[in-house]
């Protein structure tokens, strides 16, 4: 038997309702879809030549009723996806002025640049390759604003457990903002086509305790100063 990893629900403070909004267009569209497939199978079956008929049935043409509520139900059914969409888009877009702590993060072919920008500035970027993915520390339960920016072609941020990716497009900056909720090992991927090592373009991000995030960002400063004076 397979084993399927089950829907990160508590991964950052926005999981729940990014899932809650997948879930429910799925069941929507479902719905949707058996209304359509009923409504195409039905006359099929129900109106089928019987045997001896000749010529065509009935022609129905011009009923105002039928194609005002065709033209309806479509716009009314968009609107609903719409209204849910714009307001779940709007609540996970919101970033606050002051959040615990604010990252750059720079995507360039073909890896990740990773900057504590509020913990510590230029001092604390981490660089990765193609082969060795960087990893990105955030601390649990604290608010974390990300700033994205392209060196080169558009890329994508994306951790999957996160069930979030926002586009890093060249000569724009990009923010959002989340607070990881659960502790762990994630692992992130650019999620947009950029070039030849597209698909090394890897990272990881370890959600750690506060303390253990100070701790770290500290680590790095002194670790990369030591680095720059030898
Ligand atoms: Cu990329």
């Amino acid at each position: 038997m397979p084993t399927f990893a089950m829907p990160v629900r508590d991964a950052t403070n926005q999981s729940e309702r990014i899932l809650s909004l997948w879930q429910g267009s799925w069941i929507a569209a479902l719905a949707v879809g058996a209304v359509t497939w009923g409504l195409i199978l039905w006359p099929a079956i129900a109106f089928r030549r019987k045997r001896g008929e000749t010529g065509l049935p009935p022609q129905t043409r011009y009923n105002l009723p039928i194609e005002v509520f065709y033209t309806a139900v479509p716009v009314i059914m968009i609107a609903v996806f719409f209204y849910f969409t714009a307001r779940d888009e709007d609540r996970i877009m919101r970033v606050s002025a002051h959040p615990d702590h604010e990252i750059t993060v720079t995507g360039q072919q073909w890896s990740w640049q990773f900057t504590y920008t509020s913990d510590g500035g230029r001092l604390t970027t981490v660089t990765g390759t193609p082969g060795q993915p960087p990893t990105l520390y955030l601390p649990q339960g604290e608010s974390v604003k990300f700033t994205l920016h392209s060196n080169d072609v558009i890329h994508s941020f994306w951790v999957p457990a996160f069930l979030f990716k926002m586009d890093v497009i060249p000569g724009r900056t990009n923010h959002f903002q989340i607070t990881p909720k659960q502790l762990g090992t994630f692992k992130g991927k650019c999620a947009e086509l950029c070039g030849q090592d597209h698909a090394r373009m890897l990272f990881n991000v370890k959600v750690v305790s506060p303390t253990e995030y100070d701790q770290y960002v500290s680590d790095l400063k002194i670790r990369l100063l030591q680095g720059s004076a030898q």
